[in-house]
């Protein structure tokens, strides 16, 4: 292995030396402690720190760090003392989740290292919206994303470096390429020659290097950075390594040819850099047993103080708390101006209010920018603010939504749009798992809010129409709101903006230009999690959202010798217990009416909740009129006879007369 110190003196060669050999000692620990049963799991990146701690060297500690799951020298160069790390393994109170989660899945902004979720990919996308940031605000840095070469067959990765591409994002997206994905070996993988040849695919420059040369990451990785800080734009870093051990350590290695280990056992990286130093004449030989012994009483000291740490006492308010960032509702004063205007145009206002209230507000999605989006919501947008902060995207949800959670990490706020809400299917590990999870895991609020144009009746069929919003209420972590009105389509949206949880807001696009009203001009706020009475009743409960208000309004003035009261729940996470338990007991029957299918539908929700605290209120049996347990169909009378509406009639007066 041939080094090159380039201009780097004594005194920092002892200390990279340092930094190297660091994360191999706590490894060394670590199995130890695994043999004796003290700790449970461990991924080893044994063989592979050359890779972790140069990088990490190379980047300047104001820069973020994405590293993956054997990338312990990224945390140890970044100088996070060994016991804090030690309580983040154990789940005790001091560590960075508090006992939420396992190993490196954390972030800590003090460190600036955001840290995996277990799912290989959605880390690519952050760092492109932290890398956006940075481009946005002039602020002159480089971001470090890892990747394994197992984790690049992901669709995350394709997403996310066509996205840094297109966008010219100051990202280094490493591959650390160790041979195996678990027991899958690269040819089982790829089928390319080099996975860097695919970074000209994406249009961006790519590098291949020994991964084992420490001097060889942190010079590489430090002229790229030095660069892209100038002159923003992503680099494909590949780095050749291999995983010494088992994928993590109770799986063993059967399946890795033992020729392999002995070629690979001469790369070691820090036995050959030592033996560099050594003959440079940096390092003394005598100090190097000096050294590894302070080492190993040093971390025997900080390890020793984290098994003696309490452990968690587990309080169900805390944890429930702490599933969102607290937040209070702005004071603010109605404008007493208002204008009437469609349902489209009030979203359109709250989106262009919030844009002007809040220079770091981002909004993305396809075609949002001179096009104006789908549905011309952002139309004039970019006149107005330009194309930073109103970015038309490529079609790839999940690394948009990834982006939008950069943003939201490195200081911005965001707002994509869906073009359609059915497309949320293709984003829904970035939201289920990372914007709703993050809070709760490490404390980082992540301030995005998800526009979804959702809902039938154009006759679009099983992909334009559906009602997808169960699969997010049932989501902690997620607000999720669904105006029926333009002033709540305004207020709504403006408080999700203002809000700095993640966001599901569903728009309903038969409301577009169908429905008018009054809108208050100026800022304009509706908190989430409040229900609203759209007309008083006594003989029965209409309870409902989005367009099944309409409906529900139609149906009350066909009877009018029929007093019906109508909720219109407006949030659906958090809902209005209050205000649905008062009406549940005010007029003895409840009819929960809504859109989307019956089986698993909100409506369930709403009804359990019902029979568990207002039963000895109750007339009759809750019921429920939903959409038929089918996908949404296309033609007009079949997508009729799909609609809760249809059944409307019959069990409202099944309800009345039981
Ligand atoms: C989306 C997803 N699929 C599968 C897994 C299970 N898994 C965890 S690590 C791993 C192998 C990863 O290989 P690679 O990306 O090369 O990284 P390495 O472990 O070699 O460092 C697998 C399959 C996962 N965590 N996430």
């Amino acid at each position: 292995m041939i080094f090159d110190r380039k201009n780097l003196n004594n005194g920092q060669l002892i200390e990279f030396y340092k930094k190297l050999l660091w994360p191999r000692l706590v490894e060394e620990k670590m199995l130890i402690l695994l043999r004796q049963g003290r700790i449970g799991k461990w991924f080893s990146g044994i063989g592979q720190e050359a890779i972790a701690v140069g990088s990490t060297l190379a980047m300047t500690a104001d820069e973020y760090v994405l590293p993956m799951h054997r990338n312990l020298g990224v945390f140890t160069t970044r100088d996070i003392p060994l016991s804090r790390l030690m309580a983040q393994w154990q789940g005790k109170a001091s560590g960075f989740t508090k006992g939420r989660d396992r190993s490196f899945h954390f972030g800590t902004q003090e460190y600036k290292i955001i840290g995996m979720i277990s799912h290989l990919g959605p880390q690519l996308a952050l760092a492109d919206g932290i890398g956006l940031a940075d481009v946005l605000s002039k602020r002159k840095k480089a971001t470090l994303v890892f990747t394994g070469e197992g984790a690049t067959s992901e669709g995350d990765f394709h997403e996310a470096l066509n996205i840094a591409a297109v966008w010219k994002l100051p990202v280094i997206f490493l591959i650390e390429n160790n041979g195996y994905g678990l027991s899958t070996p690269i040819s089982e993988q790829y089928n390319c020659k080099y996975l860097v040849d695919k970074a000209i695919g994406y249009g961006m420059e790519g590098r291949r290097i020994d991964g084992n040369n420490l001097l060889e990451v942190y010079h590489t990785v430090s002229e790229i950075a030095a660069n892209m800080r100038e002159k923003p734009r992503p680099v494909l870093l590949e780095c050749m390594t291999f995983r010494m051990r088992g994928h993590e350590e109770a799986s063993g290695t059967k399946y890795v040819p033992q020729q392999l280990f002995d070629i690979w056992k001469e790369k070691d990286p820090i036995q050959n850099f030592e033996r560099y130093l050594l003959s440079e004449g940096v390092l003394k030989p005598e100090w190097i047993p000096q050294m590894k012994t302070e080492f190993v009483s040093q971390i025997e000291t900080e390890i020793e103080k984290v098994f003696s740490e309490a452990d968690i006492i587990p309080d169900v308010e805390t944890e429930i708390r702490d599933m969102y960032k607290p937040y209070n509702f702005p004071t603010f004063q109605p404008s007493n101006f208002k204008t009437n205007k469609r349902y489209i145009d009030a979203i359109s206002d709250g989106l262009r209010q919030s844009m002007r209230k809040y220079p770091n507000l981002v909004i993305m999605g396809q075609d949002i920018a001179e096009y104006g989006g789908a549905f011309k919501i952002t139309q004039g947008f970019v006149e107005e603010f330009g194309r930073g902060r109103v970015r038309n995207t490529p079609i790839c949800e999940s690394g948009v939504v990834g982006a939008a959670m950069g943003l939201a990490i490195n200081d911005y706020k965001a707002v994509m749009e869906m073009q359609f809400a059915d497309f949320v299917s293709v984003g829904f590990n970035q939201i289920i798992n990372n914007l709703a999870k993050t809070h709760y895991r490490w404390e980082q609020p992540v301030d995005v809010v998800i526009r979804m144009p959702a809902g039938a009746g154009t006759g679009a069929g099983p992909f334009h129409s559906q009602s997808n919003e169960a699969w997010f209420t049932k989501t902690p972590g997620l607000k999720v709101v669904y105006p029926a009105f333009p002033d709540d389509a305004k207020g709504l949206l403006m408080a999700a903006i203002d809000d700095p949880n993640p966001v599901m807001y569903f728009e309903h696009k038969y409301l577009y230009r169908s429905n008018t009203g009054d809108v208050p001009d100026g800022d304009y706020y509706v908190e989430i999690g409040k229900a609203k009475i759209i007309q008083e009743g006594s003989i029965a409960s209409i309870i409902t959202y989005g367009l099944g208000v309409h409906w529900a309004i139609e149906y009350a003035a066909k009877h009018p010798d029929l007093s019906v009261e109508i909720i219109d729940l407006r949030s659906l996470q958090p809902w209005d217990k209050d205000t649905v338990e008062a009406s549940a007991k005010k007029t003895g029957r409840v009819l929960i009416l809504t859109e989307d299918t019956l089986t698993s539908g909100f409506g369930g929700e709403i009804a359990a909740h019902l029979a568990e605290y207002c039963f000895k209120y109750l007339d009759a049996p809750i019921m429920r009129c939903a959409s038929l347990d089918t996908a949404i169909p296309m033609n007009k009378a079949l997508e009729e006879q799909f609609l809760a509406k249809a059944r409307l009639e019959e069990t409202m007066e099944k309800l009345i007369n039981y």
